[in-house]
């Protein structure tokens, strides 16, 4: 996985998500997925429209929003497709099936109607995928487990990352790829989404821990990097955006030109 070209990778996934994604990644010439941790609307649609030519990905946390609503998604999802991204709702489902195929496919955010990708957790066992997969019920959808945290203390166990490794192989049809802070897995079919990037900063005062884009990519085996507030918090968001599309982009240049 980590010697193979995004574009070699189009064609070696079981996922069409996953094949769309390397796809613009290779075009557009970015691994930077935005974080885009704000609290209304119109700064979610306008950050989306600073960054989106740098990204392959926009990541959200709706539940985070005051005012989402409907005319939200409908903005968000223009945004996305004239710049060309994916969207990517960090729920961070945690929950047995038969629940998180109702927080998925209804309630008040109805996410399975909107955004490509959500994350999961592995730590229900695999009916949280069948779950998911039922809430989709067909619609050209995605999940990504996460296997590992950036944050200090995390529980994340070489066992769990075994299990959560296992059971993305066990459902290539429906999870794309893992949040990992490492080489979780060699197989070329997954992307694995690294949170806890910024260039300034080691870390923040609530646990989180940084490393740069080209650890992440070279080190950690990031497919895909995330930033949030080393882009959110910068005074001009596109900007930085730009130099983080070209860290991590130059980082993945790198690592595909290294021997075994
Ligand atoms: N995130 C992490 N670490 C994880 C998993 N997810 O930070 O292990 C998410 C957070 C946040 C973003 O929920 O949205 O990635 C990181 O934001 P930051 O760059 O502002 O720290």
């Amino acid at each position: 996985r980590k010697h193979c070209t995004y574009e070699s990778r189009v064609t070696t996934t079981d996922h069409p998500l996953a094949s769309t994604l390397f796809e613009l990644m290779s075009t557009k010439k970015t691994n930077l997925c935005v974080a885009a941790d704000v609290t209304t609307s119109q700064e979610l649609l306008a950050l989306a429209d600073k960054v989106g030519a740098h990204i392959c990905l926009l990541k959200t946390h709706v539940d985070i929003l005051q005012d989402f609503s409907q005319d939200t998604i409908d903005k968000l999802k223009a945004l996305a497709e004239k710049h060309n991204f994916l969207l990517f709702e960090d729920r961070k489902f945690g929950d047995i099936g038969n629940t998180v195929a109702q927080q998925y496919g209804g309630g008040s955010h109805n996410i399975v109607e909107w955004a490509h990708l959500v994350t999961a957790h592995g730590l229900p066992g695999d009916g949280i995928i069948k779950g998911l997969m039922s809430a989709a019920n067909g619609r050209t959808r995605g999940c990504v487990l996460v296997a590992q945290m950036s944050s200090e203390g995390t529980l994340t166990s070489q066992e769990y990352v075994q299990g959560c490794t296992k059971m993305a192989e066990k459902h290539t049809y429906f999870v794309v790829g893992m949040v990992s802070q490492s080489n979780v897995s060699s197989d070329p079919r997954f992307i694995l989404f690294t949170p806890g990037v910024q260039l300034k900063k080691a870390g923040d005062t609530l646990g989180q821990q940084y490393v740069t884009p080209k650890a992440a990519v070279l080190e950690r085996g990031a497919d895909v990097i995330i930033v949030g507030r080393g882009i959110t918090q910068a005074e001009d968001p596109a900007a930085a955006a730009l130099i983080y599309k070209e860290e991590g982009y130059a980082a993945y240049l790198e690592r595909i030109e290294q021997k075994l």
